[in-house]
């Protein structure tokens, strides 16, 4: 006997929560081995081996001279965006985590919302053009859920203007585009390395980049503003990372080629399970782009499904499956950018608007098993099919 959807009164599909974000740990052994060195040495921060090691390493993958090493993300951009001596406005996607806005307005930059491709998800630079004025200093592009940004338009785009290009690229690290290594584009790129990325240092991030300059600057300044021997240069803050963080994050990258083939894996078996299911459809890569799969996305279009977003939403979380809808509803419509008053928040963003309102994230990674995405594709499918019966509960 067919079994009845939890949001209809059945019992849940999984015993367990699969949750979005749910870190990998490829090798715990040698993470406990790496932090049982550091503690050996009685070193465990500030420029320690591990640190330098993955410092190195990062930079290799992405084929660019420096990276400095951070303690998350969020800070490593605020490093970037002062040592890049940003000013005025920059214009950036609204369909990003807060936190790309969040660290401009930290600095005392005005995001300025710019419009997205649906197809892609990404920064589309012929509204970025529209949006640049004498007071804009810089674009910050996204490689949303790791799918790399039109980087040679904003590249184009930011020389005719003589804008500083950077790159959130807190998603995408062993992407590329046109077989470049994202972590090569824009001035710099910043990776995040939070436990919810699929290569993780518990927290973490890193600034990469082939400019000199800039890394000099942004290494001081990651340092208490401190220069050779202690010398103190400029304003600095501390956002170094920790020889634990590293241990975590040099086993992870280790692993990142087998961390992909999970990933793409799990979003093969999604794109099988759920062809022709109607009104729900996996978004893909586009051709010039190699993704590292580390989010798998789907979109909902109410029409052909039956049910909206928000409602198979609540029917998968409904059944254990802890969906996300990543990024809604774009920060141009959230708090403090809502309001009119604190910056160029009143802009409509059509594309933007439209997408938040369909993307689902699915659950993937090693936290679930590829028999676990035929079980979730199978209750995406009996949802759509009883999406009368559904819509009638969720009233
Ligand atoms: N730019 C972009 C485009 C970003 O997406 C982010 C962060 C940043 C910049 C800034 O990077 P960081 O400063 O964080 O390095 C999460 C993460 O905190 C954040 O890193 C991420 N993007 C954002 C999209 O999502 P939360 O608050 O939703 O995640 P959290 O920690 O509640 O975890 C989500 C789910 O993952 C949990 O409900 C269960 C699972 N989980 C999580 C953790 C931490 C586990 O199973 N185990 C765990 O240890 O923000």
């Amino acid at each position: 006997m067919a079994r009845e959807p939890a949001i209809l009164g059945g019992a849940p599909a999984f015993a367990r929560p699969l949750h979005v974000g749910r870190p990998n740990v490829p090798d715990e052994e040698r993470v406990l081995a790496l932090v049982r060195e550091a503690f050996g040495r009685r070193w465990l921060t500030s420029f320690g081996p591990l640190v330098k090691q993955f410092e190195r390493d990062l930079a290799r993958q992405a084929g660019v001279k420096h990276c400095i090493a951070t303690c998350n993300a969020s800070v490593a951009l605020q490093v970037l965006i002062r040592a890049s001596g940003l000013r005025g406005e920059v214009v950036l996607p609204s369909f990003t985590f807060v936190a790309t806005a969040h660290t401009l307005l930290w600095e005392g930059v005005t995001p300025v919302f710019c419009d997205i491709d649906e197809a892609t998800g990404n920064l589309d630079p012929e509204h970025a053009r529209r949006l640049i004025t004498p007071r804009t200093t810089a674009i910050v592009g996204v490689h949303l859920w790791g799918h790399p940004a039109p980087t040679e338009a904003l590249a184009a785009l930011a020389a005719e203007h003589d804008l500083t290009l950077l790159y959130d690229s807190a998603h995408a690290i062993g992407s590329s585009r046109l077989g470049r290594p994202v972590g090569s584009f824009g001035d710099a790129e910043v990776y995040s390395f939070h436990a919810t990325k699929f290569v993780n240092s518990f927290e973490g991030g890193a600034v990469v980049t082939d400019d000199d300059g800039l890394a000099e600057r942004v290494r001081s300044m990651h340092n208490y503003g401190r220069g050779e021997g202690e010398h103190v240069v400029s304003v600095g803050t501390n956002a170094k990372m920790n020889e634990i963080a590293a241990a975590m994050g040099l086993t992870s990258l280790a692993h990142m080629p087998d961390l992909i083939e999970t990933n793409r894996v799990r979003y093969e078996r999604y794109a099988a399970g759920l062809a022709g299911a109607p009104g729900l459809r996996l978004r893909a890569p586009a051709p010039e782009n190699r993704v590292n799969h580390s989010y798998v996305v789907l979109e909902v279009d109410e029409a052909a499904a039956g049910l909206g977003r928000d409602a198979v939403v609540a029917a998968l979380r409904a059944e254990n499956v802890l969906a996300r809808t990543h990024f809604h509803p774009g920060c141009h419509r959230t708090a403090p950018y809502a309001d009119a008053q604190a910056t160029h928040a009143p802009l409509p963003l059509p594309h933007t608007e439209a997408l938040s309102e369909r993307v689902v994230v699915l659950p993937t990674g090693t936290g679930i098993e590829p028999t676990d995405v035929d079980d979730v594709c199978a209750v995406l499918r009996d949802l759509v099919r009883r999406a009368s019966a559904i819509r009638a509960a969720l009233r």
